[in-house]
C-alpha cells in the first residue's frame, strides 16, 4: 500500500491526465481491498488542477477565498483570475504563501529580454490577439492604408492582408473579442475607428465583413475612436464594447450597435481596458474601466456611473494590457517598422497583472510599467530592461498574445 501512495502523488504531481486513468484502474483493486476508501486518498487531486488536495488543505477544508468552494474543488484558489493550474504551488515571491494562494505578486518585475523580431512591416502602428487563428493582428501601411488597413501575422512572420479594410488614413488601434463574451459578440470579431468623427467599424471574425460605419454616435464633434477600444470581458458593463474617443468621450455600444454614453471628460484618451472584478488582485480598480490620459499624466478610473477617480502615477499611458498565462508580448517599436517581442516567461512574476506602455521611452528603460495594488496602496514599477535587450524608441500598441512569432514563442 505505501508503494501504490508513492505512485498516486508522482501521478498527480506530473500528468492529470495519467492520474486520472491510474485511479480509473486502481480504484477497483482499492474497493476490494477495503470497502470505505478514504477517497482523498484515491482521489489525491479531486480538482485536477495539478495540486494534491493534500497541499490544498482539504482535510482542514481550508477556503483561501472564501467564497464557499474548499480551495481542493476551487479551480481558482486565491480568486485572482489565474488558475490553480497555471499559479502552481510554488512561491515566486518568496512570501511563504504558495502561488495558488496569493493574489499579490510582492517581487519586483523581472528584467524583460525584449527581442527585436526580423520581419519588416509596413508602418504599423496598432496590435492585438486573434484568437481564433492564435495569431497577431496589425494596423499596417500607416498613413496611406494602402493596399491594406490590417494584416495577420502567422508564426513564421509571413504577413497578408486580414480584410478588405483599406484607405483609411488615421492611426487605427485594434480591439478584438476574446472568447467568454456575454454581450452576443463573436471570438475574434475585430473594431476599430476609422478617421471619422463618431464612427466605428466591425470586421467579422474571419475578415470578410467589413461595416464600415458599424456605428455612427448621433450628433457630432464627438473625436476620433482612435487608440481606446475594449471588449469588456467581466460582464459588468455586459460584454458591450467599451471605447473612449481623442475628445474624453467614453462609450458603451452593444452587439446591436446601440451606444450608451458613460463619460465626458474632455481630454485625449488612449489606452482602455476593463480590470477583472477580482479585489484580491486589483483592489479599488476592480471591475473598473481605466483610460489613459497620456497629455495629463493620468489614468482615470471609470464605471457605469461615470468618472470614479483619477490617478496620478507617473506614467503617460498610451497602453493597457492584462499579462495572461503562457502569452507572449509584441508591441510595436515605432519608426523601426518592426516588432518588439518577450517571451511569457518574462512576465511569470507579474501573472494577472496590469501593464501600463508610455510612448516616450527614456534611454536604457524598457517604457513598461507593472501597475500594482499591494494590499493598500497601488503603484507603477518600472520593468527593468535585462542585460543584452533589444532597446525601445518609442512604443505604439502593444498586446499579449497566445500566439509566436518567428524569434518570439
Ligand atoms: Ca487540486
Ligand atoms: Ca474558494
Ligand atoms: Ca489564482
Ligand atoms: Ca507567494
Amino acid at each position: 500500500m505505501i508503494h501504490t501512495r508513492k505512485k498516486w502523488l508522482l501521478t498527480g504531481l506530473f500528468a492529470t491526465g495519467l492520474a486520472l486513468s491510474v485511479y480509473a484502474c486502481n480504484s477497483t483493486i482499492g474497493v476490494e481491498m477495503a470497502p470505505e476508501p478514504d477517497m482523498s486518498y484515491v482521489n489525491p487531486d479531486a480538482d485536477h488542477d495539478g495540486i494534491l488536495d493534500v497541499d490544498e488543505g482539504r482535510a482542514e477544508g481550508r477556503d483561501s477565498d472564501g467564497d464557499g468552494k474548499p480551495d481542493y474543488l476551487d479551480l481558482d484558489s486565491d480568486n485572482d483570475g489565474v488558475l490553480d493550474a497555471d499559479e502552481g504551488n510554488g512561491d515566486i515571491d518568496g512570501d511563504g504563501i504558495p502561488n495558488s494562494r496569493d493574489p499579490i505578486n510582492n517581487t519586483s518585475p523581472l528584467p524583460l529580454h525584449l527581442t527585436a523580431i526580423s520581419t519588416p512591416f509596413s508602418s504599423p502602428i496598432g496590435i492585438d490577439f486573434h484568437e481564433p487563428t492564435r495569431s497577431v493582428i496589425l494596423s499596417a501601411n500607416y498613413p496611406s492604408g494602402l493596399p491594406s488597413n490590417l494584416e495577420r501575422i502567422t508564426q513564421d512572420g509571413t504577413h497578408f492582408a486580414f480584410s478588405a479594410l483599406m484607405g483609411l488614413t488615421d492611426e487605427i488601434k485594434i480591439a478584438t473579442v476574446r472568447s467568454g463574451n456575454v454581450g452576443g459578440f463573436l471570438t475574434g470579431e475585430l473594431a476599430v475607428g476609422n478617421g471619422q468623427d463618431g464612427q466605428v467599424v466591425r470586421i467579422s471574425a474571419d475578415g470578410g465583413k467589413v461595416q464600415n460605419p458599424w456605428v455612427t454616435l448621433p450628433g457630432g464633434s464627438h473625436g476620433l475612436f482612435r487608440g481606446s477600444l475594449y471588449f469588456d470581458t467581466t460582464g459588468l458593463y455586459g460584454g458591450d464594447l467599451i471605447t473612449a474617443t481623442t475628445a474624453g468621450e467614453v462609450w458603451r455600444i452593444k452587439s446591436d450597435g446601440t451606444p450608451t454614453k458613460l463619460a465626458s471628460l474632455g481630454v485625449h484618451l488612449e489606452g482602455l481596458i476593463v480590470v477583472p472584478n477580482l479585489p484580491a488582485r486589483y483592489g479599488p480598480l476592480a471591475g473598473k474601466i481605466l483610460a489613459g490620459a497620456e497629455e495629463q499624466g493620468n489614468l482615470h478610473v471609470l464605471d457605469n456611473s461615470g468618472l470614479v477617480s483619477s490617478l496620478m502615477l507617473g506614467v503617460q499611458v498610451e497602453d493597457i494590457d492584462i499579462v495572461r498565462p503562457s502569452e507572449n508580448f509584441f508591441g510595436i517599436n515605432f519608426g523601426t517598422s518592426r516588432l518588439l517581442g518577450a517571451s511569457a516567461a518574462d512576465f511569470n512574476n507579474m501573472l494577472g497583472d496590469i501593464v501600463l506602455t508610455q510612448e516616450n521611452v527614456t534611454a536604457g528603460t524598457s517604457g513598461l510599467f507593472r501597475l500594482f495594488w499591494d494590499g493598500k496602496t497601488l503603484s507603477a514599477q518600472p520593468i527593468p530592461l535585462a542585460p543584452g535587450s533589444a532597446t525601445v524608441g518609442q512604443w505604439e500598441h502593444v498586446t499579449f498574445a497566445l500566439a509566436g512569432i518567428r524569434e518570439v514563442g
